[in-house]
């Protein structure tokens, strides 16, 4: 093949790809959930990005204690993250008007590590630790789903 041949030719396979990204087609396979990872210790709820899209999120959530189970509820909410309405029982009452709770995961022991996806809507959020005392001790923290 002569030289001006060859790059002429490499020129359509580069405009062919460019064209293929830039289509807007539907993807055969879905991009996976964006990822992230929360750590829950005593006493705080700590985040590795603060934002994300909207769709599924997958949260991987470790308990690294030191002493405590503790667990990880998402709630969207217009509220401020660290002022939510209170039980009677010092825990966040998830059933306040303005609350919304779109994923939890329970009893999580110190060293363990689980994950959920949720389907999340654009919005503000407070992802917290709901058991006694917890809440109040610092154990929440503000996220947010970008439309
Ligand atoms: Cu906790």
């Amino acid at each position: 093949m002569r030289p001006v041949a060859a790059a002429l030719l490499t020129s359509l396979v580069l405009a062919a790809v460019v064209a293929g990204c830039g289509g807007g087609q539907a993807s055969p396979t879905p991009a996976p959930p964006p990822t992230v990872a929360v750590t829950l210790d005593e006493w705080s709820v700590a985040l590795d990005q603060a934002s994300v899209a909207t769709g599924p999120v997958k949260f991987v959530v470790t308990n690294a204690g030191p002493n405590n189970d503790h667990e990880f509820v998402v709630v969207r909410t217009d509220l401020d993250a660290g002022a939510l309405p209170m039980s009677d029982e010092g825990t966040v009452d998830e059933a306040a008007d303005g609350l919304e709770v779109l994923g939890e995961i329970e009893d999580l022991k110190v060293g363990e590590s689980q994950e959920i996806t949720p389907n999340l809507p654009p919005g503000s959020y407070a992802l917290i630790c709901n058991i006694e005392a917890h809440y109040a001790a610092g154990m929440w923290i503000s996220f947010v789903v970008e439309n």
